[in-house]
């Protein structure tokens, strides 16, 4: 295996040399030059575009021609994004969206029919699963949730009608990780679309797309933004086939990203690079600093060789990323006590930003999870989230420190 060095993945040499390096590609992404030379994309704060003529109009709608017609249909900054995205994840195109669970709403209601079923993992984000157990339901959505890092489960749980197999990895909150190229086999072999939420890794850690899945979804609120004052979500596919059949569903539910919205995450998404390795490098010497605490019950952290998946991550990922969570010995009593006592981490939910967040997800994200499937999905009642922004490590473990003086 080759010295995976999660501190020098954007120094890796591109595979073709002709092709700018991943940090290049995040400020200068934008092939179109602006006519004035702005360095920036300039925000098109318009709902609706001027048509030349009637038969301009008309060519807009039927496609002969291309161009801009209205905000929820397209607009020049939000499409700047997407193509920047797109670009990144290695896909034909992005559809940027109002929120990650907008992306998520979209993807789901465009690929599944009533009667037929989808496979999930038992971990995800909390109301990725809400959204089908308690809404799509009653449209005849079926679905199942399983540990998609063990495949004979996913094996299983695939039948006749299902459509299609939705993995988050590594997942929110327990930190599963699953095998992206041997799922995609399963699901393809099975007829099934791969959907992968890759919110945790960002396309800078991990590239779905490279690896079998058709489509991957962001909360781009997270990591992608990076800076907590956008909610926001993008879908990018491989395919345009899968492209035509997402995007007029996100058009029609309305939950199209808005221009400025879009010009904050073009922004943001500049040093997306520059604060993974940064947050990356804090949180592998946090987590190590976790472990060996006497107050500590188990820690999971993907870049710790005692993560069940840590092979796999060295295989399937670039890097660790910032996301731990763990438990204290007390369980919730000592949990509550730490997120009560932390002054630099902020008691917060969300992840992914400069700023460090803690966050129970038992009464927080994952509240609306019955406390079985809870468990099931390995999110237990003591389970401290903890995203490591990129302040100095030293301030962050002396602040752990005092409040696990206090738990
Ligand atoms: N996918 C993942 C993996 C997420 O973590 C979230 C939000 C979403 C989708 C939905 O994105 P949103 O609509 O919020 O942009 N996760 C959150 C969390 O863990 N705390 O607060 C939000």
């Amino acid at each position: 295996m080759p010295t995976h060095n999660p501190t020098t993945a954007d120094t890796q040499p591109s595979k073709n040399q002709s092709e700018p390096g991943f940090n290049t590609r995040l400020v200068h992404p934008h092939a179109d030059h602006d006519p004035y030379g702005a360095v920036n994309v300039p925000i098109y704060q318009s709902s609706t575009f001027a048509f030349r003529n009637a038969a301009h109009g008309a060519a807009l709608f039927a496609g002969r021609e291309g161009g801009y017609i209205y905000t929820r249909i397209g607009n020049p900054t939000i499409r700047a994004l997407e193509n920047t995205v797109a670009g990144l994840e290695g896909g034909c195109g992005g559809i940027a969206t109002s929120s990650g669970l907008g992306a998520v709403a979209a993807v789901y209601m465009a690929l599944l029919d009533a009667g037929t079923h989808m496979v999930s993992t038992a971990s995800v984000y909390g109301p990725s699963r809400g959204l089908v157990e308690q809404h799509l339901a009653r449209f005849g959505v079926q679905s199942s949730y399983v540990d998609t890092s063990d495949l004979a489960r996913v094996q299983e749980a695939i039948r006749p009608n299902t459509r299609l197999v939705y993995v988050e990895t590594p997942s929110n909150p327990a930190m599963q990780v699953t095998d992206l190229r041997a799922i995609s086999e399963i699901a393809h072999q099975r007829g099934c679309v791969l959907v992968v939420d890759n919110t945790f890794a960002t396309p800078y850690l991990q590239r779905p797309l490279e690896l079998g899945a058709d489509v991957v979804l962001h909360s781009i609120t997270k990591f992608i933004n990076g800076h907590a004052d956008v909610v926001g979500g993008i879908i990018v596919t491989r395919t345009e086939e899968l492209q035509r059949r997402i995007r007029p569903l996100m058009v029609n539910l309305g939950c199209n990203m808005d221009p400025h919205q879009a010009f904050l995450v073009l922004r943001g998404l500049k040093t997306l690079g520059l604060r993974i390795e940064r947050a990356q490098q804090s949180a592998v010497q946090i987590a190590a600093w976790i472990e060996a605490h006497p107050k500590v019950e188990w820690v999971r952290y993907i870049g710790l060789p005692s993560h069940p998946q840590h092979e796999l991550v060295r295989r399937q990922m670039r890097g660790f990323g910032s996301m731990i969570s763990f438990e204290l010995k007390g369980g919730l009593e000592a949990g509550v006590r730490l997120m009560d006592s932390v002054r630099l981490a902020t008691l917060a939910v969300s992840l992914g930003g400069v700023e460090t967040l803690i966050e129970h997800p038992a009464s927080m994200t994952h509240a609306g999870m019955s406390r079985p499937d809870r468990l099931a999905a390995g999110i237990t009642d003591g389970l401290v989230r903890y995203s490591v922004g990129i302040e100095d490590v030293e301030d962050l473990l002396a602040d752990l420190e005092q409040a696990l003086r206090n738990a």
